[in-house]
């Protein structure tokens, strides 16, 4: 463990160095909310625990109001809370390659906006930085701050959370405070919060130039938004023989930054496919889909697919939401 000589990081201690990484299998996630023992763990440069009587949230920068705020400031402040899907974007060094880490956590705290509005933001200002209080390396880059950052457009979703699924935040979820922005990869949504700042542009930080950005026609696009995904949660190809031309339930979780309205299932190699059934989209909560498959004697692969309400779809390969399969050895 190693304790920093910034003063900013008075309280905030690293009791784990280096990448960490943990991803529970798809065929766990069959709550609709996750719960912790079950959700991915990712962190770039290392696990912090912060005291919470020493942590204070800076915002600076294009405000009227310079402000430092305890926790019992942050207290008095209204609060809010929303059920959303929470999915990794996979490694800024193989952006293209699906890891499927994904959970939907119900959070609460304190809305962004009404910590800003206190501040006073500036007519210039268009985007919030959103900077860690943890250190260490990632990649090669060593003593630089976890800073992502969003438009001001995208503020009134994002929620200042102290608690998850009605728990206060445990440290390795970014205690005692981090930023949730609900429809966007987890990627920006900062742990161990520990500074705002107003700018008039994007943070220029590694995390938001050199990381976390796709190739995109003309340039680069920052990696913000959800892309259509599903998953295949049932059933679990080990969880048993399938029986050729018995009905055989089968279910899983679709999900995209503005709600998934149709899902499809194919068991002949992508050559057709059929709609499943999916539950309405609610906020940024993923949704069930279900379908009842009859397959056929031999090795069967069983794919999904979803769309969201513009017809963005689910790639075959080569992306981090390309479509997911399972195989299985059906009995005759
Ligand atoms: N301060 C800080 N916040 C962070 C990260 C980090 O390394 N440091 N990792 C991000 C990434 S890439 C993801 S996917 C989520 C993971 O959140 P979880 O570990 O609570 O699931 O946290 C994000 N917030
Ligand atoms: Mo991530």
């Amino acid at each position: 463990m190693t304790f920093s000589s910034d003063p900013a990081r008075e309280g905030v201690r690293m009791t784990h160095e280096g990448v960490l990484l943990r991803q529970p299998s798809i065929h766990t996630l069959r709550e609709r909310i996750t719960a912790d023992a079950e959700m991915f763990l990712v962190t770039h440069m290392g696990l912090a625990e912060v005291d919470p009587a020493a942590w204070r949230l800076g915002i600076d920068g294009l405000v009227s109001r310079p402000l430092s705020l305890t926790l019992g400031d942050l207290g008095c402040l209204p609060r809010h809370g929303f059920t959303s899907v929470h999915e990794c974007a996979g490694s800024p060094l193989t952006p293209r390659e699906p890891k499927r880490r994904v959970a939907n956590v119900r959070w609460a705290g304190v809305p962004l906006a009404a910590v800003l509005d206190r501040a006073g933001v500036q007519p210039q200002a268009t985007f919030v930085w959103a900077a860690g209080l943890e250190w260490g390396s990632f990649a090669g880059v060593v003593g630089e701050p976890y800073v992502k950052d969003l438009p001001l457009s995208k503020v009134p979703d994002a929620l200042l959370a102290t608690h998850i699924n009605d728990m206060p935040l445990p440290a390795h979820r970014g205690a005692p405070v981090r930023l949730v922005v609900p429809g966007w990869y987890g990627t920006n949504s900062v742990k161990w919060l520990g500074r705002l700042t107003l700018a008039d542009r994007r943070a220029p930080g590694p995390f938001t130039t050199r990381f976390y950005n796709d190739p995109a026609p003309g340039g680069t696009r920052p990696v913000w938004g959800i892309a259509s995904e599903s998953v295949l949660v049932a059933p679990a190809p080990d969880a048993g023989p399938l029986r050729a031309g018995r009905s055989t339930p089968v279910w899983g979780w679709a999900w995209a930054e503005r709600g998934v309205q149709r899902v499809e299932m194919s068991d002949d190699d992508g050559l057709t496919w059929r709609p499943a059934r999916v539950e309405p989209h609610d906020g940024f909560a993923w949704q069930r889909f279900e379908w009842e498959w009859q397959p056929q004697a031999g090795k069967q692969r069983l794919m999904c697919r979803c769309f969201d309400r513009l017809g963005n779809g689910q790639p075959v390969d080569g992306a981090r939401n390309a479509i997911h399969w399972l195989d299985f050895d059906v009995e005759g």
